[in-house]
């Protein structure tokens, strides 16, 4: 059995993947509608990626005999500047999501909740992956800078980079 306070952080940490599943599904939808097709695809399965994570967090305190809650969201941000500002941002959310998720681990070792500690061990190595996924994602758009052709090769990596599901919804 959980205790009130992990319960209440693990669903305050639900919350936060639910949004990074909207915010990275408004990204794709800007990728989609401004030409940037790959990062798009990208985007709509890292959304998914988010959803997966969420729903991990969900079944885990349920079956710990807690009760996961689904809070209300503020609205993601919709209007991006350039790919440049949408990886900039994404990057600065992964590591805004690492740093709850430590947080989040810490509370486990004060509590001495072991199980739970466990638990995050798959979040606190997925953060580090991610992180660095999205840091060499942001290397590559800064190196370009404004030159098309080079937009469209990282548009086309984006795009071979994502396995799931695709813009329109096909695997
Ligand atoms: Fe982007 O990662 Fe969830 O946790």
């Amino acid at each position: 059995m959980i205790n009130g306070k992990i319960e209440t952080a693990l669903n305050l940490q639900i919350k936060k993947e639910e949004f990074s599943s909207r915010l990275y599904l408004s990204m794709a939808v800007w990728c989609e509608v401004s030409g940037y097709p790959g990062a798009a695809r990208f985007l709509y399965q890292h959304a998914e990626e988010e959803r997966l994570h969420m729903l991990k967090i969900v079944r885990f305190v349920n079956e710990r005999g807690g009760k996961a809650e689904l809070y209300a969201m503020e609205e993601p941000a919709s209007e991006f500047s350039s790919l440049l500002d949408v990886f900039t941002q994404v990057l600065s959310h992964e590591e805004f999501i690492t740093q709850s998720i430590n947080e989040l681990y810490g509370l486990t070792v004060e509590e001495k909740d072991y199980a739970t500690g466990t638990f995050l061990q798959w979040f606190i190595n997925e953060q580090m992956e991610e992180e660095n996924l999205m840091r060499t994602i942001l290397d590559k758009i800064k190196l370009v800078g404004d030159d098309k052709a080079g937009m469209f090769h990282i548009d086309k990596e984006l795009e071979e980079m994502s396995t799931g599901t695709s813009s329109n919804g096909t695997a």
